[in-house]
């Protein structure tokens, strides 16, 4: 790795002045991404254009390949795309700064590819890693830029052991990251506390999760008050006293039912320039702010967040409003034509069209998944149309923390690999071109009535 970075520094320092091309991903790991490499060019004296994209294609690559830059940067994606990098920018110089895994071994000389990842070694380490690794070589004067690196790692699920381990400490010794240990839960800074209790899933709490009603006599029994002059109490503003009794209510409830009753703690990373109680304070929420800002198509309030821009930080509050209604009206719509979805009994296709944006129906159908409304071991398929004229298809199952299906193997029956897929045991997707929709939904239709659980 470290070669890697010292030979992109040196291709780095022979560019010329001229503008350079920036590409990123959509999600949090890529808005940090970009926004670390845009405050390096900056303090370079380069000149850039940025874009953001949800995935390479060849018709990126073709786009890239007639524009006028000589120079082309891609952060957090690039490595899966080398054969086509290859073919369509063979008279550009290119910097890849990922971590996903290369397509091909063969890379040309013109570019730089900067990944420790191979098919046969995965190091904890995210685009937003990789991408901070080559600035903070390249000047130690970037070395406070490693929390966005952290918030990065945080978005594509990592835990900081080897490269991200380095990274989380450079984050705490600049003053920009605290660790504390707290509770496992999300939404401590910004959400009502009985909400947090009820949408708990890890840790999961017997009789509280998935139910308001429960979450709400939970606070009751255990004497801590829902509201606190009109204001609905967050898990941050309770006092010692309240937190101690919160703990061990958690862990009594959980007693018998789990393997381990009291592995509801984790470390919480804050950030401590931010504001108390606000979206960008803790590292996991503002991952999350960073994914709504991409979910919503709106990469550059995500971008301003991270450059620290007050103007952007209060658009992104709004857009937290906007997609928080977005996803209820998805609901809406799925509870409204519940009945008239594709059935079996094992099974339901929803297919949404153009009724719930494609960018949201993954997080639509997880929130179904554990909404208690089918059996367990329910598979559930989503369909949306994107604008590009093609279908995103997520698929999840009901209750399935435990299940031994694994999903990828029932979504590669069903696709047979004529169809990119991706994803985990519990959660995967894929997408499709609009006009074999129906192709789609028969071949599932086919492949999920064979199957028992
Ligand atoms: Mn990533």
């Amino acid at each position: 790795m470290q070669d890697l970075i010292k030979n992109a520094i040196e291709e780095f320092k022979n560019l010329d002045n001229k503008p350079i091309r920036v590409i990123s991903h959509l999600d949090s790991d890529g808005l940090t991404s970009a926004s670390i490499m845009l405050q390096v060019l900056k303090r370079e004296k380069k000149k850039f254009v940025l874009s953001i994209v949800k995935q390479l294609n060849e018709n990126v690559l073709k786009e890239l390949s007639l524009e006028n830059y000589n120079t082309i940067i891609f952060t957090d994606l690039g490595s899966g795309y080398i054969k086509l990098i290859n073919q369509y920018l063979k008279n550009k110089k290119i910097f890849i700064f990922d971590h996903h895994i290369p397509d091909v071994s063969e890379i040309h000389s013109n570019i730089s590819h900067v990944n420790p990842n191979s098919s046969d070694r995965i190091f904890q380490i995210s685009g937003s890693g990789v991408t901070y690794l080559f600035a903070k070589n390249l000047s130690l004067e970037n070395k406070d830029l490693a929390y966005l690196a952290v918030i990065g790692s945080i978005g594509d699920s990592q835990k900081f052991q080897d490269l991200n381990k380095q990274i989380l400490d450079d984050a705490v010794d600049t003053n920009k990251i605290e660790i504390r240990r707290g509770l496992k839960m999300f939404g401590a800074q910004t959400k009502p506390l009985y909400k947090v209790l009820q949408f708990s899933t890890d840790p999961f709490i017997p009789g509280v999760t998935g139910s308001e009603e429960g979450a709400l006599l939970f606070m009751n029994e255990l004497g801590i008050e829902v509201k606190d002059n009109d204001r609905f109490k967050k898990l941050v503003n309770l006092n010692e006293e309240e937190l101690k009794k919160l703990t061990t209510g958690i862990i009594l409830k959980r007693l018998g039912s789990e393997k381990n009753p009291a592995d509801i703690f984790s470390d919480v990373y804050l950030l401590k320039e931010e504001e108390d109680e606000s979206f960008t304070k803790d590292a996991r929420e503002f991952s999350t702010l960073l994914n709504c800002c991409g979910r919503l198509d709106k990469p550059s309030v995500g971008i301003g967040v991270c450059l620290n821009n007050p103007k952007f930080k209060n658009i992104a509050n709004e857009l937290m409003k906007e997609y928080k209604i977005e996803l209820i009206n998805g609901l809406n719509w799925f509870y409204n034509n519940k009945d008239k979805m594709i059935k079996g009994n094992n099974y339901l296709i929803m297919n949404a069209q153009e009724n719930i944006r494609d960018t949201l129906i993954g997080t639509i159908t997880s929130i179904i998944s554990k909404a208690n409304i089918y059996r367990e071991n329910t598979i559930l398929i989503s369909m949306a149309y994107t604008i590009d004229n093609n279908i995103k298809v997520s698929m999840r199952i009901c209750n399935g923390d435990n299940s031994e299906i694994d999903l990828r193997e029932i979504l590669k029956e069903i696709t047979e690999d004529k169809w990119e897929s991706g994803g985990h045991k519990y959660a995967c997707g894929c997408l499709i071109p609009i006009e074999n929709e129906q192709e789609f939904i028969n071949k599932s239709v086919d492949v999920l009535n064979r199957k028992v659980y």
